[in-house]
């Protein structure tokens, strides 16, 4: 086989990704818990100027309110304490439960917080808390980011709380139902500026359309996607799991690509565009690429999804 997963990680190499974002969050985990807190409370108020939050789906919300009523019946003191507990990633029930939750769970979990928070029913921050030196460094090098770059150090930020999944041992994974995918005459169909692979499409399509089990069988049995700023999840299996539990209700919105074929038959091919998530809709487009490794029966060996750097990169097809 011409490829592996690790060597077709490295396609389109001069594809340019926000890294400013993971430099960003390792900023962010130097802080003290208090300072962390304080620092995306006035972070999320201040997008809030220029952005919207959709509430989160009842769904998500059911899952996360037997903890989210434990913490609203403690002593402020004792909330404020769970709050930095859960940014210390320390070993506590609530610790645990949280690391159970899919990524959205845990954000529905911190917008109602938040709202708690406004409304006097869980310890706010201090009134005129100051943050450190550094916290406010790190506020500042987030309002430098544009916005899709924004809201992804924020999610990631919330992903990462809590105690580790990896020490949990064998644990029951809470998400969301799986919604049921659009029906096929509500659909749409994307079109991609120089892509006409069907591949490539029905990827697209299939995604948008919440349509799973249909989207899956476009990938080979050892086939791996490799999300933004994550390892490569590597098999049908985990892909699969990986569709239902983090990706319903996104919106792809693929603009242009190039075709390239490589030896052996294989097909490489980098798409760039903009993606919305169900958090902010159209308020926020993501500057992304998608960069598809197809094998000689056209089935997807490999992708790996990015965060762009920039607008700019939007038009940086360049083979090599
Ligand atoms: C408060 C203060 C105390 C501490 C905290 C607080 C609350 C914070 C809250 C934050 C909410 C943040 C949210 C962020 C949502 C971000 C969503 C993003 C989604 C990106 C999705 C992408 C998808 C790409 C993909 C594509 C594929 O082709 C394959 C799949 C996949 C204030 C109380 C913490 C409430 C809601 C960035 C890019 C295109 C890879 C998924
Ligand atoms: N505060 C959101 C933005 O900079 O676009
Ligand atoms: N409000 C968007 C979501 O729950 O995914
Ligand atoms: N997990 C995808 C999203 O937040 O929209």
């Amino acid at each position: 086989m011409p490829f592996t997963i690790d060597t077709a990680r490295s396609i389109f190499p001069e594809t340019l990704a926000a890294d400013s974002v993971p430099a960003t969050i390792a900023r962010f985990k130097q802080l003290n818990a208090e300072d962390q807190l304080a620092l995306i409370w006035f972070a999320y108020l201040e997008m809030g100027q220029t952005i919207t939050i959709a509430a989160p789906g009842a769904a998500s919300m059911v899952l996360a309110e037997g903890t989210l009523n434990e913490i609203k019946a403690l002593p402020g003191r004792q909330q404020t304490q769970v709050m930095c507990d859960l940014a210390n990633n320390a070993d506590t029930p609530i610790g645990r439960a949280y690391a159970t939750w899919t990524a959205n769970i845990k954000l529905g979990f911190w917008y109602r917080l938040g709202e708690w928070m406004e409304e006097g029913l869980v310890a706010p921050i201090p009134e005129g808390y100051q943050l450190s030196a550094n916290a406010s460094a790190v506020l500042q090098a987030i309002r430098n980011l544009e916005s899709g770059q924004q809201i992804t150090v924020l999610r990631n930020s919330v992903v990462d709380m809590g105690f580790d999944a990896n020490k949990l041992g064998r644990y029951q994974r809470v998400s969301e139902p799986v919604v049921v995918p659009t029906e096929i005459s509500k659909r749409t169909a994307v079109t991609i500026e120089g892509v006409n692979n069907a591949t490539v499409l029905s990827y697209m399509d299939n995604l948008n359309a919440n349509d799973f089990d249909v989207l899956i069988t476009l990938f080979t049995e050892d086939g791996a996607l490799q999300p933004p700023f994550q390892r490569p999840i590597v098999g049908r299996d985990a892909v699969l799991r990986f569709f239902r539990e983090e990706c319903q209700n996104l919106k792809l919105i693929p603009e242009r690509g190039i075709v390239e074929p490589t030896d052996d038959g294989y097909t490489q091919i980098k798409v760039t565009g903009k993606v919305q998530t169900p958090w902010f809709g159209g308020g926020v487009g993501m500057n992304m690429a998608w960069r598809f490794l197809l094998n000689p029966e056209n089935k997807i060996f490999f992708v790996a999804i990015d965060l762009l750097a920039s607008p700019k990169e939007l038009v940086n097809l360049a083979r090599r």
